[in-house]
């Protein structure tokens, strides 16, 4: 490899967008990850000859930069694996990434741990990220840091790069300014961001809790959308503002029209022994979700008897996630039991209630899930946004599936269409089920189409070039 080469763009993220792959013979290969991020960028990725820096997936092993090819837009970009050791994934990822700034960001549905060796590990894996950036960016080029994972990399690259633009996206919520204050590290976090030249988020919400806190912490200035950060020399305009995430959406609308995807779905259909309505779930098994309350919601309608096991079936995918994280273990092992009592006491030798599945699927069946589905349920009680209610929207080609939304996902800001649900209210979780089970064919296509609309028009690719032209205008001087 070309140790001298450079890039325009440079996107960071924890991970990166591949999969390594070993084969029965030892050779290993790359597998891309299809992620909606790598979709939205890689046609920009191509044009600007970018770079991805990140943690390829396996632990305590020096793989080389290398060129991907052969993506959806026909480019290539570069890939850098950034190395992390075992005890790095349980202190910085594990620990302070999953176990700390998570559950504070989601607003405490989960106790978050403070641990200093932990916090410790945050900085030392941060500043290797900054220094692999640092090497492969272009003189001025354009660094684009994605997520929780890596907040103090932007001000840890400036320190070593003053002549790169350097962008940071949040796709997680940025909690209020009195939860963030237990953060014993809160300043350094922010100062961490600061050093961003824009810091993007998802909600309106979390732009006002972000300007609240810099107010509040650290005693700086913010007028609309900018902070003023004190320098040796002046004031740095550090601009922030929402860019809620989005799907590629024209890919669903093409999977929802496939025929085999369709065919897929109408199997689905008669192997659940073809009910009036299946209901369907489908998330990283995370306390963040609100799986638990769907659950029991599904649960009290059908001992109640205002659902019959025979016309209702709910599939939940739980996809597996940070599994050795503890929070995780306790809640897999919650959510397993209420579906059990759910099964042991309503379902039938013909029907099963609940049918969870506990892995992940290709594109494709996600696809033919979200075609089956009458119902789909989203009931997180806290997320950024929630692509999957926008996917399941774009591969509704139909107009004839319903959408129950909880109010506290980034999602419910556009998708005012949708049934708005507080999650925590079982009551309104059922109501809203019942609701929509008896939703008129001319109420469902007017509610899915004018979310379709929406998630159309404002597609990944509209929110990766609004970020980087938003991006590319900032100079850090005043408005
Ligand atoms: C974070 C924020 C924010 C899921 N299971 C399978 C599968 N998926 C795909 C979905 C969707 C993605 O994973 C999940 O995205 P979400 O937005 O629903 O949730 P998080 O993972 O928590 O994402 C969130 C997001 O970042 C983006 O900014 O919206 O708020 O928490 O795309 O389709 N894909 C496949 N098989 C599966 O089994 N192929």
């Amino acid at each position: 490899m070309d140790q001298t080469q450079r890039f325009d763009l440079v996107v960071v993220s924890n991970r990166l967008p591949v999969d390594r792959v070993v084969a029965a013979d030892g050779i290993a290969t790359w597998r891309r990850s299809p992620g909606g991020l790598v979709t939205a960028l890689e046609p920009v990725m191509a044009t600007s000859h970018g770079a991805w820096v990140g943690w390829p997936g396996v632990t305590s092993e020096r793989l080389d930069p290398f060129e991907l090819k052969g993506g959806l837009a026909g480019g290539s970009f570069h890939v850098v694996p950034v190395e992390l050791n075992e005890s790095e994934i349980v202190e910085y990822y594990e620990g302070f990434a999953n176990a700390t700034l998570w559950p504070l960001y989601h607003d405490l549905i989960a106790v978050p741990e403070y641990h200093r060796q932990w916090w410790e590990c945050y900085v030392k894996v941060n500043e290797r990220f900054a220094r692999a950036v640092a090497e492969v960016a272009a003189p001025g080029a354009t660094v684009w840091v994605q997520d929780y994972q890596l907040q103090l990399v932007p001000q840890q690259l400036r320190a070593i790069r003053p002549d790169i633009k350097i962008g940071f996206f949040s796709h997680i919520p940025f909690p209020g300014a009195d939860l963030f204050a237990q953060l014993p590290w809160r300043e350094q976090v922010l100062q961490g961001l600061l050093g961003a030249d824009l810091v993007g988020f998802q909600r309106v919400e979390d732009c006002r809790n972000f300007g609240r806190a810099v107010r509040h912490l650290l005693g700086y200035r913010t007028q609309r959308d900018t902070v003023q950060v004190p320098t040796e020399n002046g004031t740095r305009m550090v601009r922030y503002s929402d860019y809620p995430i989005s799907i590629d959406a024209k890919a669903f609308e093409t999977l929802g029209r496939d025929p085999k995807v369709r065919a897929r779905a109408e199997q689905i259909r008669q192997d659940l022994g073809s009910p009036k309505t299946i209901l369907l779930g489908i998330d990283r098994l995370d306390y963040t979700k609100g799986i638990r309350h769907r659950l029991k919601a599904f649960g009290e309608l059908l001992g109640e008897g205002r659902i019959d096991v025979g016309d209702a079936a709910l599939i939940q995918v739980a996809v597996p996630s940070r599994e050795r994280v503890r929070t995780y273990q306790r809640l897999r092992d919650d959510i397993e039991l209420t579906v059990a009592r759910i099964n042991g006491e309503f379902s039938t030798v013909g029907d099963t209630a609940v049918h969870y599945l506990h892995r992940s699927f290709p594109r494709e069946e996600m696809a033919a899930f979200y075609v089956a589905a009458d119902i789909m349920l989203v009931t997180a009680l806290r997320d950024g946004m929630n692509l999957v209610a926008k996917e399941y929207v774009a591969t509704n080609t139909d107009n004839n599936g319903a959408l129950i939304l909880s109010e506290f996902a980034g999602a419910s800001d556009e998708l005012k269409t949708a049934l708005l649900v507080n999650p925590h209210d079982i009551d309104g979780i059922k109501s809203a089920i019942l609701y929509a089970m008896q939703m008129s064919k001319t109420e469902r296509t007017r509610r899915m189409r004018a979310m379709r609309r929406h998630v159309h028009e404002d597609n990944v690719l509209a929110w990766a070039h609004r970020y980087l032209e938003d991006l590319d205008r900032c100079d850090g001087a005043a408005a």
